[in-house]
């Protein structure tokens, strides 16, 4: 199809505390914006942080009446910015990963029959005593918070083997968060509502499935988060889908409930339903192009190359990159690329982010100031891992106010001086000293350099041509931390991007500009035309990216170099001290509960220097 001007094309971010829709134009321009805050705007759910929980079972979820409520909102706010919807002529979206949906019988006959005169949720949802009415066999989404489901990943680890086979099948050890777990302990604790549950989607296809006006498919990317998926075979799994449907007699009612998975992540899914086309005008012909995860949406915000990273400082920390490399390990993801086959997108997830850093910078300030000048000054002036002379050991340290699942360990914090020259490690008073400014940030770069170590390639550096070591050619950072100058530097300095260190600097946010990308690559492509290559053509790099720091300086990257194996070898240690503590503490078996973590790209307040 020809790049036709006037266009728009719309994007979506389904995330646990916010709908944000957002539009450009063909050149990718962002034109109009908006939000829906949960917490602000749909209080009447009494939900806290975008969800409700129930904390004796580790259950966090939420209501989809309270996101369709949203999808109206979130639309009435873009007409009154002055969005001409008729101009619409594609839209994709992205939502949390994993949650699950559990469409009713009735579903697909309200979904296509939608009165717009009235909205969304008072058809869909209309409240109900007793018998559930309404598109939902249970009224509640399970979140990927959710920590609720130990037993259902013991099963799911245990039927491939252990969980490193079943990251070699799925991409994935068994998670919380996963959806197999989680529909395999909704048929057990809701058994009726199972059984009452005509089609299952995930986040990102139930967005997709209002807007198209029938059950829309579950994407090639976001449906490798449900350690359901074989990945080589592009199928789901016979057994894991045998022990989440529970037994073999029962697994074509479950693929059923399920249904297909295209291949491609850009065929449109289908065109707008009626009800948007008369209530807000959108044209007949708009397309919905498939919705995905969000983080797999993330890695569409610009043409990211094999070899760049993005690292995402939100609440939580995550990092991904877009990868021909299938290397599964049960400490990371393997997810199929929204978009390229062959192509596969890493994924780190952490728990600890932002929070981590915040309780630092309110250590150093001591007067309730939030403000991060301290923080940054202290960080940038402290040496590399604290060293004044080489010969000096290495300050190393973990800091997790929440427990983590990279490693699996619980809160708490650990610092450590290591020696380079013999592998000694001496633990240190745990008690904060101004050098954990830099030394935090330190910490989780260091963390993200062990684990994408395999990963990435030698680059040449442009100016000498000379081959430098293993490391990314360019990080791009997103969330609330890009905006931390002192972050940025030392992100570069630890990580070694080639390049340098960049910021999305277009407006929006990262992984709505990812669906609305997708949605113009899945319009506008050429026959057999990639995203990268039609994005990458009209990408304004001037415009659309900002360096924020250097990235490889010789001696500093080989200093660090050093303290990854230091690194390495004291998170080893803390496990082993921590599995012996637990053993003594429970006499038995050493759990520690991984709980909710992940990637909400865009949250977390802007760690701005004011
Ligand atoms: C990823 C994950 C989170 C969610 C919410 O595995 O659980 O990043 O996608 O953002």
């Amino acid at each position: 199809m020809a790049n036709s001007s006037g266009s728009l094309y719309m994007g979506f971010d389904l995330s646990t505390q916010q709908l944000k829709g957002i539009c450009v134009n063909s050149d990718l321009k962002l034109h109009y914006e908006a939000k829906v805050d949960f917490d602000e705007d749909m209080s009447k759910y009494g939900i806290q942080k975008g969800v409700l929980t129930n904390p004796a079972e580790g259950e966090v979820f939420a209501p989809p009446a309270m996101w369709l409520e949203a999808v109206n909102l979130v639309l009435d706010r873009l007409h009154d910015q002055g969005l001409d919807f008729s101009k619409v002529k594609g839209m994709s979206g992205a939502g949390m990963q994993h949650g699950t949906v559990f469409w009713s019988a009735d579903a697909e006959h309200l979904l296509n029959n939608l009165d717009s005169s009235k909205t969304l949720v008072e058809q869909m949802e209309p409240g109900s005593k007793g018998e559930r009415k309404g598109a939902f066999a249970h009224p509640m989404s399970p979140n990927w918070q959710d920590a609720s489901t130990q037993k259902q990943c013991d099963a799911f680890d245990a039927r491939m083997g252990d969980a490193h086979m079943l990251a070699e099948v799925t991409g994935s050890k068994a998670h919380h968060r996963f959806s197999g777990p989680q529909i395999m302990r909704y048929r057990t604790k809701y058994p009726s509502h199972y059984e009452q549950t005509a089609r299952i989607s995930l986040v990102s296809s139930f967005l997709a499935s209002v807007f198209l006006g029938n059950i829309a498919p579950i994407d090639i990317s976001d449906v490798t988060g449900m350690n359901l998926w074989h990945i080589d075979k592009g199928a789901y799994h016979e057994d894991l889908l045998e022990l989440a449907a529970g037994g073999k007699d029962k697994v074509a009612e479950l693929k059923k409930k399920l249904g297909g998975t295209p291949e491609s992540g850009g065929d449109a899914f289908g065109t707008i339903s009626k009800y948007f086309m008369q209530r807000y005008g959108f044209p007949s012909d708009c397309q919905i192009i498939p919705f995905t995860g969000d983080n797999p949406s993330t890695i569409l915000a610009l043409p990211l190359r094999p070899n760049d990273a993005m690292v995402s400082l939100g609440t939580s920390t995550t990092f991904l990159m877009s990868t021909q490399t299938w290397q599964p390990d049960p400490a990371y993801h393997f997810m199929n690329h929204p978009t390229t086959a062959g192509l596969y997108m890493f994924m780190l997830c952490y728990k600890n982010g932002g929070l981590a850093r915040e309780q630092i910078r309110d250590k150093l300030n001591s007067n309730g100031d939030k403000s991060w000048d301290r923080f940054n000054d202290t960080a940038v002036s402290t040496p590399p891992v604290s060293q004044t002379s080489a010969s000096d050991d290495m300050r190393l340290g973990l800091y997790f106010p929440r427990p983590e699942i990279v490693p699996n360990l619980r809160d708490g914090q650990w610092r450590y001086a290591y020696n380079a020259k013999n592998g000694d490690l001496k633990e240190l008073s745990n008690d904060f000293t101004p050098d954990d400014a830099r030394n935090i940030v330190e910490s989780q770069m260091l963390s993200l350099r062990l684990r994408a170590a395999s990963l990435v390639r030698s680059e040449k550096e442009l100016a000498t041509s000379k081959h430098l070591p293993p490391q990314p050619r360019r990080v791009y950072l997103v969330g609330g931390g890009s905006a931390n100058p002192a972050i940025a530097k030392i992100c570069g300095e630890v990580l070694g991007s080639v390049e340098g260190v960049f910021k999305l600097d277009i407006g929006g946010n990262a992984c709505a500009l990812g669906s609305a990308y997708k949605a113009v690559w899945g319009c506008e492509r050429k026959q057999g035309q990639t995203f990268e290559d039609l994005i990458g053509g009209r990408w304004d790099e001037d415009k659309f990216v900002k360096k924020v720091a250097d990235g490889y300086k010789e001696g500093v990257f080989e200093t660090y170099d050093e303290a990854v194996k230091g690194f390495d070898k004291m998170e080893k240690l803390v496990l082993k001290h921590e599995g012996e503590r637990q053993g003594t503490l429970t006499g038995g078996r050493v759990f520690m509960p991984e709980d909710g973590h992940g990637a909400d790209s865009q949250s977390g307040k802007a760690e701005s220097a004011k």
